[in-house]
């Protein structure tokens, strides 16, 4: 086959194997559990084949549901310095003027922050906690008690503990943009309602990646901002599409992928696999809870490596 017939050939495979993965395995909408699962269940219905569901009543008996008011925050965290990412547009970690941009992390009290969440106090800017890291544990100690410090059947059936157990609040203006990860994440939603668009590994071929220089915001009080070269860091792949308004001129192979939208409201937890894009947005002043467990690098990784790097390199030639 001549070489020009072989590319094609590559191409065609990886426009068909989204629409063949997804009718072999991905739902049309994601499903409920009305409780939580066994470990044993869980690994063999959603882990193993990395299928995303919503599990209600898995965390009804947490005190935070009924204890994270304004006024309880307030009261146990109010005048602690904690870390808040701050931005001129909502969008911490994204693409925009041709970097990736990330938020500028901003040291300040909780209660200010609670100030501008509640319109206390104005702002032009978009304030977000969202450090990740295990950000609960390390910056709201005094809030562990309220939630648990794993998901037990999660942690069994996976035969370990989350990696991170991270806090997120944030104004309905802080979106986070289309990215996937190596975490089977539990999201939990404490207060408020998120609302995530998904898309499965498989989707991959449909997905646009580049490369590009990181910088930083530097935002100030009165709206304006800078965007400040992170000279010395690597070039970042990140994914420039904004899903909910693609721009098909630029990336027409997007039309094809089909993505999957919930809404997890509080009480509510996402089960979201490893290696899924997603984009989060929430309800102005969402409070949510998540767990990060570490993926098995097993097959399924390889095979999705695999895909990404053909995927690129069509791209490229
Ligand atoms: O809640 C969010 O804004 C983003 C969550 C997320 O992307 C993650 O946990 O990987």
């Amino acid at each position: 086959m001549a070489e020009g017939a072989a590319l094609r050939a590559v191409r065609g495979c990886l426009a068909a194997f989204p629409g063949e993965a997804r009718e072999l395995g991905w739902p049309e909408s994601i499903p409920y559990l009305d409780r939580p699962p066994s470990p044993l269940e869980f690994y063999r219905e959603w882990v193993s084949p990395n299928k995303p569901c919503i599990i209600r009543n898995a965390i009804n008996h947490w005190p935070a549901l009924k204890k994270w008011s304004s006024a309880y925050l307030r009261e146990v965290v109010g005048p602690k310095v904690v870390s808040v990412a701050v931005t001129p547009n909502g969008y911490a970690d994204a693409v925009f003027q041709d970097r990736f941009v990330m938020p500028e992390e901003r040291q300040m009290p909780f209660m200010d922050f609670l100030d501008i969440v509640e319109k206390k106090v104005a702002s032009p800017n978009v304030f977000y906690v969202q450090k990740q890291c295990s950000n609960l544990t390390e910056e709201f100690p005094e809030l562990v008690c309220d939630v648990q410090p794993d998901i037990p059947w999660m942690s069994e059936a996976l035969g370990k503990k989350p990696d991170a157990v991270n806090f997120w609040l944030g104004e309905s203006a802080a979106v986070t943009s289309l990215h996937k990860d190596h975490y089977e994440n539990l999201y939990c939603v404490i207060s408020g309602e998120k609302y995530f668009l998904l898309h499965p590994p498989s989707d991959r071929p449909f997905i646009p990646y580049e490369l590009y220089q990181p910088a930083t915001y530097h935002v100030s009080e009165d709206g304006s901002f800078e965007i400040v070269d992170e000279k010395t860091a690597e070039k970042v792949p990140w994914i420039p599409l904004d899903p909910l308004n693609p721009d098909l001129e630029l990336y027409p192979e997007y039309a094809q992928a089909k993505p999957l939208q919930c809404t997890v409201k509080a009480g509510e937890m996402l089960y979201l696999p490893s290696l899924w894009f997603h984009h989060v947005q929430q309800s102005h002043g969402c409070i949510a809870v998540n767990y990060w467990y570490d993926m098995e690098y097993d097959i399924k990784y390889s095979y999705y490596q695999l895909l990404d790097c053909l995927t690129k390199t069509v791209k490229m030639l």
